[in-house]
């Protein structure tokens, strides 16, 4: 079973496109963003005003007639037509059925308003027909107020004649920007009695094609001459059409509209960032971060303080003269709780920072993908800034983790069992000292045999023996242990840093750029529903 998306009511479309330029403030350029907020406004308030009266306004270059022409569809000379240039300076209007239309004329900014009694047309409804200055003026003025009602009002008549029909700049500036006007467009070819009147069908498809050139289709080119009346009536006719339909205010807003979201529409949403793109940096960035490194160290650590605890006591006291390999690195082994300390580590060296830089540059060309330019540049811009800040937030993320340098408590029996081994060959030396110059001492004890033996061997010397070589085993089993548990923690810690680092940089990198990415997906949901 085919699915059809109903399209929203235009209301909520425009109220869509308004909350769409609210979303893309910070992103799109002040022109595009001033375009889609016009739309969304006007559109608006258009609604607001008589639906009953549709508004047709006449547009064109200096002397093509507009003012003319409009006297001769009135059927009577309200404007002031000259040869002198540009003459029309400020818009007039001729309202057929003016009840309820005050507030449209004054939202349309005319002053000049000529009631006119009757119908327009039988069936046209109410109608406004606006004379209006040249849109190529040199005047400013003229120029502003031609370029503000061509927003304004529900019908445009594109007024030219056979001298400017395919002037360049018209087109391109005028009438091109509202190729998707068709349906409210009709244009009129002027002045047709300048030409011989085969040539008046020629220029008349000439002017059509140009205009299909410039994106509207259908759009039938009507001649017209006010110095003979010709096609006056034509022009009238296709006013009345329109204007019977009563849909040429809504399709005028669907038109705006879709001339205002045809470039967004079918870009489709962003969504995630590809999972790949965030492990990549945070290899970079761990690797920045010296990862390898204080993992070395803090297993070099252990071992150290492993050596101090269980080696030989013989030879481990020398090791507590070397300082603690952590402590020359800067680094505290607690974790810092609240996640606000620094290390006391060296800031990153260039390489180092590279890397980082190269990490979150990668990251976001992943998270610019499948945004439009605006964007996407704002993907990098943001991207440049936290660069900035990613040494800092390496340093904390270091800060942050637990470093397991320290041996278990169990290790401490071992520590008792070397000072039992020292104290036993303590007490062999001991024994054959006291034996040799105070033997009176020990006779009390041990009688006649001052050195007492066990299967040949002297006491004393297997005291000093055993404690010797437990001392010597005990250690040399340790360091072995201590080899082994050390590459363990080597292991261990360059997990827990890359853990930190990988949250940093989801707070740090990920999030902010994973908003930009929301944000233009919210402006693509908007953007579709205001495009219906
Ligand atoms: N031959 C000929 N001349 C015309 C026709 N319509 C207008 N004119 C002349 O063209 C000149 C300009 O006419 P306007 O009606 O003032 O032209 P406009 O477009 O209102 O000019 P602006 O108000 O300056 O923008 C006048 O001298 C008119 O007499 C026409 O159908 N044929
Ligand atoms: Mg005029």
């Amino acid at each position: 079973m085919a699915v059809f998306k109903r399209k929203a009511p235009l209301g909520d479309r425009l109220a869509a496109l308004g909350e769409a330029a609210d979303i893309a403030r910070p992103y799109l350029p002040q022109d595009e963003l001033a375009r889609l907020e016009r739309v969304a406004t006007a559109g608006a308030e258009r609604r607001s005003l008589s639906a009953e009266h549709t508004v047709v306004g006449f547009f064109g270059a200096t002397g093509s007639g507009k003012t003319s022409l409009f006297n001769a569809v009135v059927g009577e000379d309200l404007g002031k037509a000259a040869a002198r240039r540009p003459t029309t300076s400020s818009p007039l209007a001729a309202i057929w059925q003016p009840e309820g239309s005050e507030q449209l004329l004054d939202w349309l900014g005319v002053e000049d308003r000529r009631p006119r009694q009757g119908e327009f047309a039988p069936g046209a409804g109410p109608l406004i027909l606006l004379d209006l200055p040249d849109f190529d003026s040199v005047e400013l003025s003229n120029r502003e107020i031609a370029t503000r009602l061509a927003g304004q009002v529900d019908i445009l008549v594109w007024v030219s004649d056979p001298e400017k029909y395919a002037d360049s700049v018209i087109h391109d500036e005028f009438i091109r920007p509202h190729a998707a006007h068709s349906a409210v467009t009709l244009a009129v070819l002027n002045k047709s009695d300048l030409l011989r009147g085969a040539d008046i069908d020629v220029v008349a498809r000439s002017f059509e094609q140009l205009l299909v050139r410039d994106g509207l289709r259908g759009v039938q080119v009507i001649p017209t001459s006010t110095l003979t009346g010709a096609g006056v009536d034509d022009l009238r006719a296709a006013i009345t059409k329109v204007a019977r339909a009563h849909t040429a205010q809504s399709a005028r807003i669907e038109a705006d509209i879709r001339a205002v979201t045809g470039e967004y529409v079918g870009l489709g949403r962003a969504g995630g960032v590809d999972k790949q793109a965030k492990r990549e940096m945070d290899a970079a960035l761990s690797q920045a971060a010296g990862a390898d490194r204080i993992a070395e160290t803090t297993a070099a650590a252990y071992r150290k303080r492993l050596h101090e605890r269980t080696g030989w006591l013989l030879t481990s006291w020398v090791t507590k003269f070397r300082p603690d390999p952590l402590k020359r690195l800067g680094l505290r082994e607690a974790p810092d709780e609240i996640g606000v300390h620094r290390t006391s580590m060296p800031e990153l060296d260039a390489p180092s920072k590279a890397v980082a830089n190269r990490g979150v540059r990668g990251y976001a060309a992943a998270a610019a993908e499948g945004l439009p330019h605006a964007w996407a540049a704002a993907v990098e811009d943001r991207a440049e800034e936290i660069s900035r800040a990613v040494p800092a937030e390496l340093d904390r993320a270091v800060a942050r983790t637990k470093l397991p340098a320290e041996p278990s408590r169990g290790w401490s029996a071992l520590t008792v069992l070397q000072w039992l081994a020292l104290l036993a060959a303590l007490v062999g030396v001991l024994w054959y000292l006291a034996a040799a110059f105070v033997p009176g001492a020990l006779a009390p004890i041990f009688g006649g045999d001052l050195v007492p033996e066990v299967e040949g061997w002297p006491v004393p010397t297997l005291l000093i023996m055993a404690g010797l070589l437990t001392g010597l085993l005990v250690g040399l089993t340790t360091t072995v242990f201590g080899g082994v548990i050390g590459a363990g923690v080597k292991r261990r810690t360059r997990a827990a840093i890359q853990r930190e680092v990988a949250a940093a940089s989801e707070s740090a990198v990920v999030d902010p750029l994973a908003q930009i990415r929301g944000d233009y997906d919210r402006f693509a949901d908007h953007v579709a529903i205001a495009a219906g």
